[in-house]
């Protein structure tokens, strides 16, 4: 009898065990550079990434920060804080091309209701925050090969001076090599790429040094998400219900770029080919087939 109880406990323990195993490696390794501060649809893809992690889908190994302006980091220590996401690992773009305070850091940090602050933020940059480029060496030295979904919602200059970085403490491969082992997709945010606007889009000028050399150099697939995709969730997801609500949740004037970003990240079925270099200005002939999965986790639908 005792033995027919000890092979059932041990067939269910492995049972969980395997489950266990399951769900541990079914999490995708995300990386997200924002440039928190300037649009809030930063922070809804935060919040997005957040939830995902809290069900399990992903597992959001660190955030780096490429606008340089301190109450960036601050917003974002205090953020992932206000949704349980405790001491995340933060790099920060120093001497950055972006500095200014934006519309939201230092109101939202300053905002008291019924005698409380709403956000609390733990770390500031006096706390020996990494440069961006160098805790992504040490996250993707960490990781498996090829595993990592790298999403990045602003100007590109983490990703270049990761790119350029050379062997150090975490790596023996320098920065091209590295991604090219580690990263199974770059999903970004900048460009246009239609022939409705016509304008230079904010991401790429920003730095656009650090765009050339992302765009050129950067080995693993590309998904870039321009400027007007955030305005036609119906082109990508072909629903209205998911337009819809799309138009709800940034009541109809945001950008909702970065929010499709880690969609297209995420739930591409094939990613594109590599980005020809970046000129000045507007970029062309760059938007390549993209197909979101319907049978995806994150799939809107
Ligand atoms: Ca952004």
């Amino acid at each position: 009898m005792f033995k027919y109880i000890a092979i059932i406990l041990i067939t269910v323990s492995l049972f969980c065990s395997c489950a266990q195993q399951k769900e541990t490696t079914s999490a995708i390794p995300v990386i997200l550079d924002t440039d928190v501060g300037n649009d809030i649809d930063d922070v809804l893809a935060m919040q997005m990434l957040l939830n995902y992690e809290k069900k399990g889908k992903i597992d959001l190994l660190g955030i780096t920060i490429s606008k340089c302006n301190p109450y960036s980091l601050e917003y974002i220590d205090a953020y992932c804080r206000f949704n349980d996401k405790y001491d995340i690992p933060l790099g920060y773009a120093y001497n950055g091309m972006n500095t200014d305070d934006g519309h939201y850091l230092r109101q939202t940090l300053d905002t008291i209701i019924d005698n409380n602050k709403i956000l609390h933020p733990k770390r500031s940059l006096k706390d020996h925050i990494p440069e961006g480029y160098k805790l992504l060496r040490k996250l993707l030295a960490e990781q498996e090969d090829h595993s990592v979904v790298f999403i990045a919602l602003g100007p590109e200059t983490n990703l270049a001076r990761l790119l350029i970085s050379e062997a150090d403490e975490y790596s023996e491969l320098d920065g091209k090599a590295l991604v090219a082992q580690k990263v199974k997709l770059l999903s970004v945010m900048g460009g246009l790429y239609g022939n409705e606007f016509d304008f230079p889009e904010w991401n790429i000028v920003n730095d656009l040094n650090a765009a050339q050399i992302t765009f050129k150099e950067w080995p693993t697939p590309i998904i870039a998400s321009g400027w007007e995709l955030g305005n036609t969730p119906h082109f990508l997801f072909g629903s209205r219900r998911a337009e819809a609500i799309s138009r709800i949740l940034c009541r109809g004037f945001l950008s909702k770029t970065a929010v499709t970003t880690i969609h297209l990240g995420l739930c591409s079925r094939r990613a594109s080919s590599h980005l020809p270099a970046v000129s000045p200005g507007r970029v062309k002939d760059c938007l390549l087939g993209v197909t979101p999965r319907r049978d995806c986790p994150f799939h809107p639908n």
